[in-house]
């Protein structure tokens, strides 16, 4: 008699550890298909340790839950009589503000450029971005519109990685942007500020609501995803450390690689410098513009400001300039007459390509060298 009930009690014992059993395996299986659904859209493999505290666990809504809708100015048609619509949200709840820190991010990524990449990938791996390069994120109401400007020639190859790389990192940022290379026509000699201050121009006239600019070269991948692209106080230096200097910042002023200002600031600094004909010393120019005008460069900690750098031969057409050095010392004077305000250039074409727009623009050549001197 006790040993059948001690069978029946063992037995049931038995059932309720399995019950549990399953239970535990249900709820991972759960959590394993969240966690892998959420880094589907991503293919940078990322640091273990650092990515376990960062899943949004804590919060139970899923992007699938919450209803897709591009903020404002999403028509694409650049209508002159459209003002700025008020009601974006037409038929669903409004949205939230996006979050002070994205809930999404991972931290330190694992940069390559072994693995052949092609456009056709960089599509299939980022379905939601809109024709041109634009992306708004749909389950928050971002605080800023970012154009994100690379001045541009001959670097396919490098804009497919830099693609490849910075969508999902902009996307999981919860950054409304949009992509504009500016490619230089011709075979002139390269002007990488002359590019970006154009393409502060086109984006505008493509989206006036842009309030943040972005100027970005195309072969500097950011290492980690906590390194926002976003405006701020300050203009702001994102590239702190790149490999090529040994992840540290070369010299204390300097603002090259990837920098960004919102609209205001690039204003108030009368743009970049149009004089700065070959490799070098625009960056100085702007750092010099940006100290002249009572502003400070803020930059993210080193550990964060790091960026991989896509190894290439220096390009045709982009030696060192050899004026840089006396250029720079003479900022103060020439900020006031050269830059956005004396911007001239011709546009030659724009397209809007599945992954970015191209603006292609004949932008002249450097004067022939003054006979004096
Ligand atoms: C993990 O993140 C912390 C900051 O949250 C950072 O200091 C650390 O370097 C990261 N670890 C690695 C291996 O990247
Ligand atoms: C969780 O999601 C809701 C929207 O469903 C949002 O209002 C809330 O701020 C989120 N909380 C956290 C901690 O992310
Ligand atoms: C949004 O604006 C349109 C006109 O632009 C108006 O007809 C519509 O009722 C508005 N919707 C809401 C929800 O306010
Ligand atoms: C951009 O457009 C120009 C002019 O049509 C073209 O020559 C160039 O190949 C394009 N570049 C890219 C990267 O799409
Ligand atoms: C309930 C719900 O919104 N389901 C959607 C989840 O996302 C997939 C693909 O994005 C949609 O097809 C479902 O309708």
């Amino acid at each position: 008699m006790t040993r059948l009930l001690l069978g029946v009690t063992l037995e049931r014992i038995c059932k309720a550890v399995l019950l549990l059993c399953l239970l535990h395996f249900v709820i991972i299986m759960i959590l394993y298909f969240d966690v892998y659904a959420q880094h589907l859209d991503f293919f940078s493999r990322f640091n273990a340790r650092n990515a376990s505290r960062s899943h949004p666990f804590s919060n139970s809504s899923r992007p699938n839950s919450t209803v897709p809708s591009y903020g404002p100015a999403s028509a694409e048609a650049p209508s002159p009589s459209t003002k700025p619509s008020t009601n974006q949200s037409t038929t669903e709840k409004p949205l939230q503000p996006c979050q002070e820190t994205p809930p999404g991010l991972v931290g330190r990524l694992l940069i390559e450029f072994s693995s052949p990449m092609s456009m056709e990938r960089v599509q299939r791996e980022n379905p939601d971005v809109r024709q041109g390069g634009k992306y708004s994120p749909p389950d928050c109401l971002p605080r800023q519109k970012v154009a994100i400007l690379i001045p541009f020639r001959h670097r396919e190859h490098h804009l497919k990685y830099w693609l490849h790389y910075l969508h999902p990192i902009l996307r999981r940022q919860k950054v409304a942007y949009g992509i504009y290379i500016i490619n230089q026509f011709g075979e002139d000699t390269f002007n990488r500020a002359k590019l970006l201050n154009v393409g502060f121009m086109e984006a505008l006239k493509d989206d006036e609501e842009y309030d943040c600019f972005i100027f970005s070269d195309v072969d500097l991948i950011p290492m980690d995803d906590r390194n926002l692209y976003r405006c701020y106080e300050q203009p702001r230096h994102f590239a702190v450390g790149m490999d090529k200097f040994g992840f540290r910042l070369p010299y204390a002023g300097y603002f090259g690689g990837v920098s960004g200002l919102s609209k205001s600031q690039f204003l108030k600094i009368n743009g970049f410098p149009n004089e700065y004909w070959g490799w070098g010393g625009e960056d100085d120019d702007i750092f010099n513009r940006i100290s002249l005008n009572g502003m400070k460069v803020s930059r993210p900690d080193i550990r964060i400001g790091r960026y991989r750098m896509i190894k290439h031969e220096r390009d045709k057409h982009n030696e060192p300039n050899p004026q840089r050095f006396t250029k720079i010392q003479n900022t103060k004077m020439t900020m006031k007459r050269d830059g956005i305000s004396s911007l001239q250039y011709r546009l030659v074409e724009i397209s809007r390509q599945p992954m970015y727009t191209n603006i292609t623009v004949e932008i002249g050549r450097p004067p022939p060298r003054l006979a004096r001197g």
